[in-house]
């Protein structure tokens, strides 16, 4: 029997290489080996406000950049979260059993809310429970994230461990599927933080849908340090993050990145990254241009994605209600 993997991506703008490297290219590289479900978490996009017109497009847009990357909808099912119902009412009941301290100790709830212009929604709180919701639902064996997701896969297993205690084994535990390298790509202009979509800043992050002359920009601009030897020496964040960089799209051994770029400068590994990206990306793009002119396909395969899931999460959450008691 092969392992259940789950993961979900917010349709909240055009994918950066975080983004990308942490979890989609691992995504796209396991499928073999494993059953595959991929959710579009609309309602995750929500707790934090979004322009209707504009989350609708970027629902369609997202699904073609998974297809472009490499997700095949034969071997994975790719679904929008909003289209399959049990993921919201599974929320809700999980919400009665997370106490609030739980959710006051969450990283991301209490970066986000700083940043959040308006006022924070109970939502954006909540957004742990829903997260638990859509794992739970599938009896998920592993979910593959990046680093900044792991304290919420951890919350997900404490909810279903606690449900069990009370109710008897109900839910599968889930594990935590960290890539050793890049599981925490850093922003180009602030190699201290992660690469984030919500920071507006050009030089910040390369997008999938970026130009070549984009990607030049950003990366002769990324930030570095007066050094010139090129290691990976994580105490030089800026060099280290563009080294792991290219070492995620070239698959290089560390030893022989080290010695192609002996007694050269920071500019040669820069001009080397800039044309091992733009490659790389190059049939990515042109595979997304051509299936953003047929968006009734893009629509089919997500409609086909969530009728298949459906059963499963049906079964789960009758399952649940029984034991809680619900009609
Ligand atoms: P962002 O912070 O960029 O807005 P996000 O974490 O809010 O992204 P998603 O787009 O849903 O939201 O993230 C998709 C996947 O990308 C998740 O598995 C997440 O852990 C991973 N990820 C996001 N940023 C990075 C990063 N800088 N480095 C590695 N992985 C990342
Ligand atoms: N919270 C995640 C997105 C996400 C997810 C999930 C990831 C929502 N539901 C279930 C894995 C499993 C994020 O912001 N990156």
């Amino acid at each position: 029997m092969r392992k259940r993997v789950l993961s979900g991506i917010q349709p909240t703008g055009n994918i950066h290489i975080g983004n990308y490297l942490a979890a989609v290219q691992n995504w796209v590289l396991r499928q073999d080996e494993f059953e595959n479900i991929f959710c579009i978490v609309d309602l995750h996009a929500i707790t934090i406000y979004q322009d209707p017109r504009i989350l609708k497009r970027q629902i369609r847009q997202l699904a073609a950049l998974l297809i472009a990357s490499g997700i095949d909808p034969q071997k994975s099912f790719v679904f929008v979260q909003s289209q399959v119902s049990a993921h919201a009412q599974l929320a809700w009941i999980l919400n009665c059993f997370t106490p609030m301290g739980w959710l006051n100790r969450m990283t991301q709830f209490k970066e986000k809310s700083k940043e959040c212009k308006n006022e924070v929604s109970t939502g954006l709180f909540d957004y742990p429970v829903l997260m638990a919701a859509d794992i739970l639902l599938y009896e998920t064996d592993l979910v593959p994230v990046g680093e900044d997701q792991k304290q919420h896969v951890e919350f997900a297993r404490d909810i279903a461990k606690r449900f069990n205690s009370i109710y008897g084994p109900t839910f599968k535990i889930p594990e935590v599927l960290i890539p050793e390298v890049g599981a925490r790509i850093m922003g180009l202009d602030e190699p201290t933080k992660k690469m984030s979509k919500s920071k507006e800043r050009f030089g910040h992050a390369i997008y999938l849908l970026d130009s070549p002359d984009q990607i030049r920009a950003k990366i002769m601009a990324a930030v570095t340090d007066s050094g010139r030897d090129i290691h990976f020496d994580q105490s030089r964040p800026g060099i280290y993050n563009l080294l792991v960089i290219y070492e995620l799209f070239t698959k290089y051994p560390r030893p022989d990145i080290e010695r192609r770029f002996e007694g050269k400068g920071y500019v040669a590994l820069k001009k080397e990254l800039i044309e091992v990206i733009i490659e790389h990306l190059r049939p990515l793009q042109s595979r997304y241009q051509k299936l953003m002119e047929d968006s009734g396909q893009i629509d089919s395969i997500l409609q086909k994605g969530a009728v298949a899931v459906r059963p499963i999460t049906e079964k789960t959450l009758a399952a649940v209600k029984e034991k809680v008691g619900l009609w």
